[in-house]
Order: structure tokens, then sequence, then C-alpha cells
């Protein structure tokens, strides 16, 4: 099995990417973000950050702050989940057909893609090391199974092994259920600030120890099949102000769209195209 983690440069096309996802469950893709985006980051989400609380439980950790509902706080999450590297790989592996029966016809159907969650993770010296995880246990996933998850984790700071760089078991998306993670197996994402490390959801992981002196921040989008449910509430998360503000691409991402063959429907329409109206249709009027 391998034991480090690919290193790849910001022009990797979608092909590679997901050639080393397939193989080893994660990939870093260094200088992905560029500094204005960064800088953007920083000036839109720190004032929010300096003033929030730590983690109430073991799992968020008692000396990390995490912060939510990024679309509605930062355009330039967008920049960050619309990178081809992440949204490309992730409908290439997320959207994949699967064969059903409409009466006699053998159908094939794919889902779509939509965003799951969105995080600001930033990880203050004395934490400890988070357990080692599948992410995909938010839907209880089982295993071997389909990629129905891909994340992204971009550095907003330099991520070391002393800082708490996420630690990442490299092959382990293969592993069945039967077989625990093993600690001696998980490597330290180690990349400077712009870098991402993306991962899929059957990935063993955790947040990393952060035995320096400074935080370590990193912020997470995770891109999830249309036919599982959003862990972040989106319509709740992002004002219907602010969706409208963005991009067709994006508003469906948010979930303004629906999944084939049936899912996420309103009033029998496309969601997305609801969301453009003004009013909300009376009753009996369509
Ligand atoms: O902060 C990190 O590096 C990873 C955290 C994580 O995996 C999680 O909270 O699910
Ligand atoms: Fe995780």
């Amino acid at each position: 099995m391998q034991n480090t983690l690919t290193r790849l440069n910001p022009d990797a096309s979608v092909d590679t990417v997901c050639e080393v996802l397939e193989r080893d469950g994660g990939v870093i893709i260094e200088n992905l973000v560029d500094e204005e985006t960064l800088k953007g980051l920083w000036e839109d989400l720190n004032p929010a950050l300096e003033n929030w609380d730590y983690g109430a439980d073991d799992f968020s950790g008692h000396r990390t702050k995490r912060l939510s509902s990024l679309f509605a706080r930062t355009e330039h999450v967008a920049t960050v989940a619309l990178k081809e590297q992440f949204l490309g790989a992730a409908r290439r592996l997320i959207e994949r057909p699967v064969p059903v029966w409409m009466g006699g016809r053998r159908v094939e159907l794919a889902p779509n893609v939509q965003i799951s969650a969105t995080q600001v993770i930033q990880i203050w010296p004395g934490e400890g090391a988070q357990w080692l995880h599948r992410d995909d246990m938010s839907h209880l996933r089982v295993y071997p199974g389909p990629i129905g998850r891909v994340q992204l984790m971009l550095a907003m700071s330099d991520f070391t092994a002393e800082n708490g760089g996420t630690l990442v078991i490299p092959g382990s998306h293969t592993l069945g259920d039967e077989e625990p993670p093993a600690k001696d197996r998980a490597v330290s994402t180690e990349m400077p600030a712009g870098s991402c490390l993306i991962w899929l959801g059957g990935t063993y992981h955790a947040g990393g120890p952060n035995q320096s002196d400074a935080p370590r921040t990193g912020l997470t989008i995770s891109m999830i099949a249309g036919n599982m449910r959003q862990e972040e509430n989106q319509y709740l998360a992002v004002p219907r102000e602010k969706v409208l503000a963005y991009p067709e691409e994006v508003r469906r991402l948010l979930g303004y769209d629906t999944c084939p063959p049936f899912l996420g429907w309103y009033e029998s329409a496309d969601p997305h195209l609801v969301l453009q109206q003004d009013t909300e249709p009376a009753e009996g009027e369509r």
C-alpha cells in the first residue's frame, strides 16, 4: 500500500487527479489557489473566526474553531469550489451511471454532484489528534462501495506535521468495514498555504495534533452525490439573495437542482427555475 501522498502541479489534468485519487484515496495539489483568493478569504472570514468559540466535543475539537455557512460569508469560496481539478474530479468520480429497470427498459441513471458542507477548521496549539474516520460515515456508507463523496482541504495557512496538517491513510478508501484504521499508516499533509488536499469520502483521515505555537487554518468543501442529504443545510446557511448573486452553476451546486430521476423538485418543477421567480406561485396557479 502507498505510504505517501502524491503531489501534483496546479495544471494537473482531471484525468491525472482521478487516477491518483482512485489509486491512493488522496492527493495534494500544490498552489491551486492564487494569492488574491487566499487574501480575500482571510479578509472575509478572519473577523468572524477571531470571535469564534472552540468546539464542544472531542470530534469537533476543544481547541479547534469551526466556521461554516461559507457561501454566505465569502464569494471567494466559489472560486475554490469551482476549481476544475476538484469539481471536475468530483463529477467524474461521483456521476457514474447505475443501471435500473423502467418497465422492460434497462436505463442508466447517474446522480449529479452537490455541495455538502463548507467549513474553516482552525486547529489551535495544544489540540490533540482527532480520531481517524471516513467522512462517509455521515451517510452510513458501507465498504467496499462506490464513490459518493470527494472533499477538498485548502491550506489557508501552511500545513506541517507539527501544526496539525491533516492525517491521511493513503490507500485506505478500499478497506472493508471490518478493518479498523491503523494509526501508524497515517501520514501528515504538508503543504504551503494555497495548496489543497483532495480526498475521497472513504479515505481514513483526521485533523492532526497541533504541537506548534500558531494555529493551523484550513478550509474544507465537500461534494457529494445528489441523492445523499447535504451535511450542512445550505437552504438555511445561505440567504436567498446571496444564492441569487452566484452564477447558475453555483446555485445548482448549493442544492437548487434536481438529481435524476426524481429528487429535489418543487411543485414538479426544477427548483432552480423557481428560485429565480420573484414570488411564490399562488395555490392552483400552476
Ligand atoms: O482539520 C482537518 O485537518 C480534518 C478535520 C476532519 O477530518 C473533520 O473534521 O472531519
Ligand atoms: Fe473528516
